[in-house]
């Protein structure tokens, strides 16, 4: 039961995540056994971290990679942020924060798709109909996901359907026309890195299914379910945003360099 105690206390630990001195007195409470809640923690700064670097050396590429860098930074930024909230629900109630990770997933993932739409442009002219169809696919992905773990449909029904989301992004990606310019006319740095980053959308993203999974599927106890869920959605992020954004950085760095040379 909550105490209006307990209510004032959660209301004063989401007060102090904006006033930046008090973070570390919102976690407090943190366990030295509680490793999901220690995996929120570490994200949270990694994405900060990443945020900063990211943003930092926009100063050192060329113009056209500026944008995919601020992009970068943007994801990570807007994560961090709902990473501060999550970490502070999951401490606080040791339950999921659904909430917060989807209004993240719905804000980073489209920025995502920009960036894979910017490498592109950055090198040849891509239709915009690229764009809105990977971004058709995500919002079924997500859609449909929400509604799943929310309990609005059924757990199963959710998931199916943010395959198929998933599964018609793939299709764009290596079959569809963002796959037809990518293997024809990029140079060969930009080429690798459409490739790395059409990996991570594979395989990197498959991460997240299995979260849902481990988290729905398994049979566990409700405690070690969510468990599984948070810790597994919280790698993910780690490969999707900050080793997403650093390969974009390696070919912006690479590109620019050699275009002073
Ligand atoms: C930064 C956050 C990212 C890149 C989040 C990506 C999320 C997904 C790829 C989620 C995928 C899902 C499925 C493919 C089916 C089951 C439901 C989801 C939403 C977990």
């Amino acid at each position: 039961m909550k105490t209006i105690y307990g209510r004032i206390k959660l209301m004063g630990a989401s007060a102090a995540l904006i006033a930046a001195p008090n973070f570390a007195q919102a976690a407090s409470n943190l366990e030295s056994d509680d490793f999901v809640g220690i995996s929120f923690w570490l994200i949270s700064m990694a994405l900060v971290a990443a945020t900063a670097f990211f943003f930092m050396e926009t100063q050192r590429v060329e113009g056209k990679w500026k944008t995919s860098l601020t992009v970068s930074g943007l994801v990570t930024l807007v994560a961090a942020v709902h990473y501060f909230y999550m970490r502070d629900v999951w401490i606080e109630t040791g339950s999921t924060p659904l909430v917060y990770r989807y209004i993240d997933w719905l804000i980073t993932v489209p920025l995502l798709m920009v960036e894979f739409y910017l490498i592109l442009r950055a090198i040849t002219k891509v239709s915009g109909g690229v764009f809105w169809r990977l971004m058709i696919g995500t919002m079924v992905m997500l859609a449909a996901g929400y509604m799943g773990e929310a309990g609005y449909i059924s757990a199963w029904l959710g998931f199916i359907v943010g395959m198929v989301g998933w599964a018609y992004i793939l299709y764009e990606i290596f079959l569809g026309e963002a796959g037809q310019v990518a293997a024809n006319e990029a140079p060969e740095s930009v080429k690798s890195a459409f490739s790395t980053m059409r990996w991570i959308v594979t395989i990197g993203w498959a991460i997240y299914p299995i979260g849902y999974f481990m988290g729905y599927f398994t049979g566990a106890g409700p405690e070690e379910a969510s468990s599984m869920l948070n810790i597994i959605y919280n790698l993910a992020d780690v490969v999707n945003k900050i080793a997403f954004g650093v390969i974009i950085w390696n070919v912006a760095v690479t590109e620019s360099d050699k275009a002073k040379a």
